[in-house]
């Protein structure tokens, strides 16, 4: 097996680590941050014809979008029989498949505008920590009767909507509201491959 992982740490690429790193996977890491010119080359172009990261190759297999890498390792490369963090089952996978897209479709945009566009709140209204509240809320629900998001166990699901609401951004966000959030938030940060992962990159 030969696994390429490009992207810098400060970025999407960071929840791809770590699911390497709960995988226990050996790669060879290409931090390219995300305006490195190398993005827009031809070469790059061809494994990522968005020219983002992060992107990997996998025995010659290219493949982007950081969820998607996600679930593509966690399927290909989880061996658990007990917990498997790719879920068997295909309710199961479903529910993590609709995780996923919830996190990617509903949640991502907003807590990205939250990051990025915190200055210009004031101009467009607080649509945005609306946005935020109404998707914590579904989250601190669906957590109020469980540790985890499916299967009775970690999986990729609370990977990637924890990823999603990694500390660089919720450390932004006020979660008192959402204790069941906030712990789950926490249990998941405090797993080793998480730690692991945050330390070898974070320092
Ligand atoms: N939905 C994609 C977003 C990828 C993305 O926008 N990546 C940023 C860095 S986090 C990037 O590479 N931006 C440079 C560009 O798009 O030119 C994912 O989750 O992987």
């Amino acid at each position: 097996m030969a696994l390429t992982i490009y992207g810098s740490e400060h970025s999407r690429t960071m929840r791809v680590l770590w699911m390497a790193a709960e995988l226990g996977l050996d790669y060879t890491h290409v931090a390219l941050a995300f305006d490195n010119p190398k993005l827009k080359t031809p070469e790059f172009l061809q494994i990522n014809p968005a020219g983002a990261i992060p992107t990997i190759v996998d025995d010659g297999f290219a493949l982007s979008e950081s969820l998607a890498i996600n679930l593509y390792l966690a399927k290909k490369y989880g061996r658990s029989e007990k917990e498997p963090i790719y879920p068997s089952g295909s309710s199961d996978e479903a529910d993590t498949w609709r995780w996923t897209i919830w996190a990617q479709g509903h949640l991502e945009p907003w807590v990205q505008k939250d990051l990025l566009l915190r200055d210009l709140i004031a101009a467009i209204g607080d649509h945005a920590g609306e946005a935020i509240a109404q998707s914590l809320k579904v989250l601190d629900r669906t957590l109020a009767d469980r540790d985890w998001l499916v299967a009775g166990h970690f999986t990729v699901a609370d990977l990637n909507v924890a990823a999603v609401l990694s500390p660089s951004r919720s450390g932004k966000l006020e979660l008192s509201a959402y204790p069941n959030v906030a712990t789950w938030l926490k249990r998941s940060y405090d797993r080793p491959a998480a730690i692991n992962t945050r330390k070898r990159f974070f320092g």
